[in-house]
């Protein structure tokens, strides 16, 4: 970086500071937040979720990656070296989400219900080397014991079964993995049941979803390494009409058994905002998970980008005092566009959502509330969108040694000339 550009930047932080003070708020204490709060990078990502198993079925849960950017991660080397490019361009020390379906069997095949911790040693270790906490997934789908669009509520003994060993070997790979990076994995059960079509008996899939669920969970996992959650959805491809494990089941569910609800944002309605739930749920929940998306007019996983609700679920966390009780994870993927580059552009519009949440006089704003002056309330939260956040993101991007502006898509570039075109 030359000196210009950075007497630059600090020329226009010391300015920001001063605004940011006359209205009480000390931007050295946001940036001090800001960088103690992780976002769990989402592995799936790099590779259109597609996994190293090369698995033989015809159904994906759903799950579809649009586009065929060329150069995407094919083995699990190379899906770690393109997340650390993305990551030399983040602020901030950050966690890897990894799912079950990325395991490392040497080649042999090896069922997902008898995987074990040493699958994921090489992971663990690259992550130890980072200094990256890692969180984990079940793999529900893209297996042909999935095919039937059942698994954890499927009618057939058999495959429930599966389901339900393949869910209690992630929980002791999870626990594994939280116990060596010292820092407790987040795993995180997603299942793609549903039907298409209208069902005549919306209950017992439900019943039979509980029921595995207890089975999972009555496995003996030390909290202290590994923390399960449970994610919702209101439909998907191939089950638009039900799902079997819907917001109103694990919602209930986790309250009953104290274990994480985690909820993304593309799997409500689409002008139903998770923003506005997560006050309600941490009033009876100790943790959460957020997978933070973007739907476009249905969950189609689109890069996060710096939206009124990703600052909406920002200031939620903040106002609140959140941060170390929800964990945030990102939730999306596109193969339209170099993959790199929508890691790093989803993931750094999240901690930009959180530096401009840090940045906010909440007191203030709280006094006004309290005090029913509500015009004053208005009046302040219009005035500070265009306060300059801006210039306290590009210090910080500086002081983490990572570029400034748009400078990172250079790098990303660079990659793609070196490394991607050759694939
Ligand atoms: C699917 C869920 C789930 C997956 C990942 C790959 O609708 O959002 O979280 O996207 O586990
Ligand atoms: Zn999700």
């Amino acid at each position: 970086m030359s000196n210009s550009s950075g007497n630059h930047v600090e020329t226009a932080y010391g300015l920001a500071q001063e605004r940011y003070a006359a209205l009480g708020v000390d931007t050295e204490k946001a940036l001090e937040k800001l960088r103690q709060v992780p976002i769990s990078i989402q592995c799936w990502q790099g590779d259109d979720v597609g996994g190293f198993e090369h698995v033989e079925s015809v159904s994906g849960g759903g799950i579809q990656a649009t586009g065929n950017y060329p150069g995407k991660a094919r083995t699990a080397d190379e899906l770690r070296q393109d997340v650390e490019q993305a990551i030399r361009l983040l602020p901030g020390r950050h966690r890897f989400n990894l799912h079950a379906m990325y395991a490392e069997t040497g080649g042999k095949k090896v069922e997902r219900n008898v995987l074990q911790p040493e699958h994921f040693s090489r992971w663990i270790e690259w992550a130890k080397s980072l200094g990256l906490g890692i969180d984990f997934n079940p793999s529900c789908f893209a297996h042909p014991l999935a095919d039937s669009g059942f698994t954890l509520s499927s009618y057939d003994d058999g495959i429930r079964r599966f389901w339900i060993e393949h869910c209690v070997v992630c929980r002791k790979i999870g626990e594994t993995i939280g116990r060596e990076l010292r820092t407790p994995c987040v795993t995180n059960i997603w299942i793609p049941d549903g039907y298409k079509d209208i069902p005549i008996d919306r209950k017992a899939p439900r019943e039979l979803l509980r029921e595995s669920l207890d089975q999972i969970l009555a496995v003996d996992i030390d909290a202290n390494h590994n923390r399960d959650a449970v994610e919702s959805k209101l439909f998907g491809i191939g089950s638009e009409s039900y799902v079997t494990g819907s917001h109103e089941f694990y919602l209930a569910y986790a309250v009953e058994k104290k274990i994480l609800l985690c909820l993304d944002a593309g799997h409500f309605h689409p002008t139903e905002m998770i923003s506005e739930k997560i006050s309600s749920i941490m009033t009876f929940l100790d943790e959460m998970l957020l997978h933070v998306s973007r739907g476009v007019r249905w969950d189609s996983d689109h890069v996060v980008i710096l939206t009124d609700e990703l600052r909406a679920i920002a200031e939620e966390l903040v106002r609140n005092k959140l941060l170390q009780r929800v964990h945030v994870g990102l939730d999306f993927f596109d193969a339209s566009i170099n993959r790199i580059a929508a890691w790093v552009i989803g993931t750094r519009a999240m901690i930009k959502a959180l530096l401009i949440a840090l940045l906010e006089p909440t007191d203030r704003l709280r006094e006004l509330e309290r005090s029913g002056d509500y015009t004053g309330r208005l009046a302040m939260l219009e005035e500070l969108k265009t306060l300059p956040y801006g210039a306290v993101w590009e210090y910080y991007c500086e002081q983490q040694a990572v570029p400034v502006g748009l400078k990172w898509i250079e790098e990303v570039r660079r990659y793609e000339r070196e490394i991607l075109a050759g694939r």
